[in-house]
């Protein structure tokens, strides 16, 4: 069933990283389908009743799946399905359009002509440091100008640890350990109008309280605005995508707090619920933008839903 869709890999290498960051949501979810399947070769009420468990198992999330189950229903009722087997097809058809629904398939980066900014946010270990030297050292292969900024800034850790990617990945940082998060983005972005194309700021992840954070994300949108018009170009909210339904609670607070233009989703290679890229663009309306499929530099991808459901289903 997949003929067309392996067309749609820029690289093998590329195919292979979909391939195994989502072996063990594949396994897991695929291996349940089939036994399914075999139990109930017919579609029944129960056959239902244990999909819908199944979805719900791979984090899709209750209020998703319910959606979905009454869409299948309808097109079972409709074109008259008798087999399970005849309902694969269908059931890989309508998680695509659940996660399209209304919008369109690319979810790129806002790039501009001048100088981009790029805003990170999420709790503590979601992976947003991580993510934003993948990132530099992705768009520094393309030829871009780099900066990094540490917003993290009463972490003696957290600073360090950005700046030690910015050696590794030769990329200037700049950073104050204690300063005002806000004072230190400021001298920043004074300094990367001069001659930089991007800057990645990290953020502290702060959720404990929400009008704490609230604030001081206002505050540092308001300096970012200052400086670079129209900026930040993107709020990126991190969510490690282990953390399964916490991780769709986080983007809802988030989403409260300030205004967020697209999520990454780390660690998917960690879970079997990697379910969680549906049910997180169904709840937030915010479209992922980027997954974490692995440790590696390399391992960080642009999203594309055909891809993913690709490597969800490639062996069913
Ligand atoms: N397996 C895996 N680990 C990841 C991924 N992204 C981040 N991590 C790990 O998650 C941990 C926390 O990441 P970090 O960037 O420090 O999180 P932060 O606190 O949000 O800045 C680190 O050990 C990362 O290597 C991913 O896509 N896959
Ligand atoms: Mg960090």
């Amino acid at each position: 069933m997949f003929e067309k869709v392996k067309q749609i890999f820029q690289s093998d290498k590329e195919k292979n990283l979909y391939e195994t960051g989502l072996a063990k949501t594949r396994e897991s979810f695929v291996n349940s389908l089939n036994k399914l399947a075999k139990k109930h070769p017919k579609i029944d009420e129960q056959y239902f009743e244990e999909l819908e468990n199944i979805l719900i198992s791979a984090d899709i999330g209750v209020e998703t799946v319910l959606k979905f189950m009454e869409k299948l229903s309808q097109r079972v009722k409709q074109e008259r399905i008798i087999n399970s087997e005849d309902l694969k097809e269908i059931i890989v058809d309508e998680l695509f359009v659940l996660y399209v629904e209304g919008e369109s398939l690319t979810d790129k980066i806002n790039y501009q002509e001048s100088l981009t900014v790029l805003l990170f946010i999420g709790v503590n270990g979601s992976g947003k440091t991580t993510t934003i030297a993948k990132m530099a050292q992705r768009l520094k292969s393309e030829g871009k100008r780099v900066m990094l900024i540490a917003g993290d800034t009463f972490r003696a850790g957290a600073v360090e640890q950005l700046c030690e990617w910015g050696r590794r990945l030769e990329i200037e940082v700049m950073h104050g350990l204690n300063q005002d998060p806000a004072s230190v983005i400021y001298e920043g972005l004074e300094k990367a109008k001069e001659n930089y194309d991007v800057v990645l700021i990290d953020t502290a992840g702060r959720l404990q309280k929400k009008t704490n954070l609230m604030a001081e994300l206002d505050k540092i949108n308001r300096v970012i605005g200052k400086l670079v018009p129209n900026a930040p170009h993107e709020t990126l909210l991190v969510i490690d995508a282990t953390t399964g339904q916490n991780g769709i609670s986080q983007a809802k607070s988030f989403n409260e707090v300030t205004k967020i233009t697209g999520i990454i989703l780390t660690k998917l290679d960690g879970t079997a619920k990697g379910g969680i890229v549906i049910a997180i663009k169904d709840v937030t309306k915010i479209p992922v933008k980027f997954i974490g499929l692995g440790e590696k530099l390399e391992d960080l991808q642009t999203f594309d839903i055909e891809k993913y459901i690709y490597g969800l289903f490639k062996e069913w």
